[in-house]
């Protein structure tokens, strides 16, 4: 890879290993020169080399918006990094539809919902909808596969109950809202019912949103998780293929 040393990688900005980074944050003081020194030292006491504030916004109320650059005096070693990730192939829409015909030989069903207190449908309706997302299409579009979104704030209770009523094959979630750590007994009340009810190995179930992980998903009981960037084709492979080893 460009001839680096991957054991010793930094930022770049201009040029190789210069480790430049850029900042943004907000300090609750008021815009003046003792605030951009107080920034400036915020960025010393992380290990950062050269701060320099590039912009300091008076928020108002005493509030300063700053951004700022500075040189990253450490390096990572790229060779040890480890990330445990889904390991099924990911096939676009119509070879998870061949797939689905050749191996599994009847309809998916997939039922899926935001869960909990969460408000956020963007995600789930992301997954499932019809038009999908970013120009790939939502599980509700493929032949083959039968696609229950709930939509929003839908109790565990509920989720499981309509999952046993379609006999789903998978259930998914999303969780959105992260703060004070909210998913996690949410999304551990969720395995907790499926497990009272006898049927956890039965089925297949994800998660997803933009700060649930593959390991956090596992780590909870669940048999994979998406974050970021995710499309339909990317749950819809892991679940058809999780389903033709069972
Ligand atoms: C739109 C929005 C809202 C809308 C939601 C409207 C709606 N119908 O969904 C409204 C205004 C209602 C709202 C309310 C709130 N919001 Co809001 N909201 C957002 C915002 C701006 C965008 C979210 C979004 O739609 N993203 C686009 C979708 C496509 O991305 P995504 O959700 O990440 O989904 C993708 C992946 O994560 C993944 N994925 C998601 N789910 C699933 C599920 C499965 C199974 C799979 C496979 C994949 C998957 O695939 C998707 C496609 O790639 C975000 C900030 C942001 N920029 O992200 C804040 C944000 C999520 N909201 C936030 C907050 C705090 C709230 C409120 C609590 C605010 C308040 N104090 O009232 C309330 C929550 C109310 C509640 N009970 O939930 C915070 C959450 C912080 C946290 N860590 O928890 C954010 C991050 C804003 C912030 N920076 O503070 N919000």
């Amino acid at each position: 890879m460009n001839g680096l040393d991957l054991t010793r990688v930094k930022p770049y900005g201009d040029t190789m290993n210069d480790g430049m980074m850029q900042f943004s944050f907000t300090l609750p003081i008021p815009c003046n020169e003792e605030s951009k020194e107080a920034a400036k030292q915020l960025l010393i006491k992380m290990g950062i080399e050269e701060p320099q504030v590039v912009s300091a916004q008076d928020l108002g109320v005493g509030y300063t918006f700053f951004i700022m650059y500075g040189k990253c005096a450490h390096t990572i070693d790229y060779t040890q990094i480890e990330v445990p990730k889904v390991d099924s192939d990911v096939m676009d829409k119509y070879q998870v539809e061949a797939f689905i015909e050749e191996h599994i030989k009847r309809d998916v069903v997939i039922v899926g919902a935001c869960t909990g207190t969460d408000a956020h449908t963007v995600g789930i309706d992301a997954i499932m909808n019809m038009k999908g997302y970013d120009g790939h299409y939502g599980l509700e579009r493929y032949h083959g596969i039968k696609a229950y979104n709930l939509g929003a704030q839908v109790p565990n209770e509920d989720l499981v109950a309509k999952a046993i009523e379609l006999g789903a094959d998978a259930i998914i979630v999303s969780q959105i809202v992260t703060q004070k750590d909210v998913h996690i007994p949410n999304m551990t009340e969720l395995i907790e019912l499926l497990e009272s009810e006898g049927i956890r190995e039965k089925i297949i179930v994800c998660a997803g949103g933009p700060r649930i992980s593959y390991e956090l998903a596992k780590e909870l009981g669940y048999d994979a998780g998406f974050g970021t960037g995710t499309y339909a084709e990317d749950v819809a492979s892991f679940i058809v293929q999780a389903l033709a080893k069972k």
